[in-house]
């Protein structure tokens, strides 16, 4: 059993019932990575978060703060769910 990739700098922001949302979803399951995951329709704030944030409120988006704490939101699935891949990939080259 593996432990799943616990990651402070990345977010997602999603709903339940969208299906590109439930594919990137899947993708992060399959990855093991552990994101934090804001529900943009249970939670209203994040809706807005997104907005203010990435300038469209379109999910699924993924929030990537990095090193130098600049943040960038990411939108399509596609391309989170390729960022993710990388992401995974790294990950696993820096515990080799
Ligand atoms: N091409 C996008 C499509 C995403 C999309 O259509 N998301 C819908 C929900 S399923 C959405 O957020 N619609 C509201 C909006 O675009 O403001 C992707 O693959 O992520």
């Amino acid at each position: 059993m593996t432990t799943p990739t616990n990651v402070n700098n990345l977010s997602l922001y999603h709903y339940q019932s969208c299906p590109y949302c439930v594919v990137t979803r899947k993708a992060l399951g399959q990855l093991d990575i552990d994101v934090v995951q804001r529900d943009v329709i249970q939670q209203p704030k994040y809706r807005s978060e997104l907005m203010a944030g990435g300038g469209k409120a379109q999910v699924p988006c993924l929030r990537i703060e990095g090193e130098n704490g600049k943040v960038s939101w990411m939108y399509e699935s596609g391309d989170i769910i390729q960022y993710l891949r990388s992401y995974a990939k790294q990950a696993a080259k820096q515990m080799a």
